[in-house]
């Protein structure tokens, strides 16, 4: 079971002692959490009981991973260190809402991206299928999350509790008057380990295990 909600989220870590909640994720250039962090402060108050991601937490999630014992930390990097794949450009566009617009649950930033971000989302979810973490039922859907709002939980997926709400009503409004947003490109040359630490403040991320990215040119 897993929750981005404050007060579930403390219950879970205190019954989860030996346990760690895990994922995988790139991190993202400094001057796209920069436009980013303008970006939110424009934005903020059109949503103000939302929960919006500090600009130093910012991250794009490859893989959740969830809860995990403390040891089989080693066994996960050793599995991802194996890996060896490619990334290509990230460009950073637009912005949706999970799971729909009319019941926004999640707000994120859309992420264009060649063909090989979906690949190396495979291939990790099928190294960490290997160590019997629970493949993903769903396609790799790329994005930045910004803020959550009512039942918290950072899931693409619809999931109880999801329904039409007015969290996002006024900024919705807003950003529809607006052209797409644009935050920049990057090509990432490495993705992360990170555990996530839940408190009232929000989630504490912390970085782990760095892997490389092979970015190669191609020959042909
Ligand atoms: P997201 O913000 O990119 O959507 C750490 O908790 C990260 O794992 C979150 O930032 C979220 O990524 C993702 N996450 C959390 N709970 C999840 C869940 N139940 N299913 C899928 N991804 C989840």
């Amino acid at each position: 079971m897993s929750s981005e909600h404050p007060a579930l989220a403390l219950l879970l870590t205190s019954l989860n002692a030996g346990f760690m909640r895990l994922f995988i994720a790139l991190d993202i250039d400094d001057a796209i959490r920069e436009r980013l962090s303008r970006f939110v402060d424009g934005v903020r108050n059109f949503a103000p009981d939302a929960r919006w991601v500090r600009p130093d937490s910012l991250h794009v999630t490859l893989k959740f991973i969830g809860e995990r014992p403390d040891d089989s930390v080693e066994t996960i990097k050793q599995g991802l260190g194996t890996i060896s794949a490619a990334a290509g450009p990230i460009h950073f566009r637009g912005y949706g809402f999970f799971p729909t617009p009319k019941s926004p649950r999640v707000f994120w930033i859309g992420m264009e991206t060649g063909s090989e971000l979906p690949k190396l989302a495979a291939i990790i979810d099928d190294k960490m299928a290997d160590l019997e973490i629970p493949k993903e039922e769903r396609a790799f859907s790329p994005h930045l999350t910004l803020a959550r709002g009512a039942g918290g939980s950072g899931s693409p997926r619809w999931r109880k509790g999801d329904g039409p709400n007015r969290v996002f009503q006024h900024l919705q409004e807003k950003l529809s008057k607006l052209p797409p947003p644009e935050f920049g490109t990057m090509t990432p040359h490495e993705f992360f380990l990170y555990r996530s630490q839940l408190s009232p403040k929000g989630s504490k991320y912390t970085k782990l295990a760095s892997f490389a990215i092979c970015n190669l040119q191609s020959q042909f």
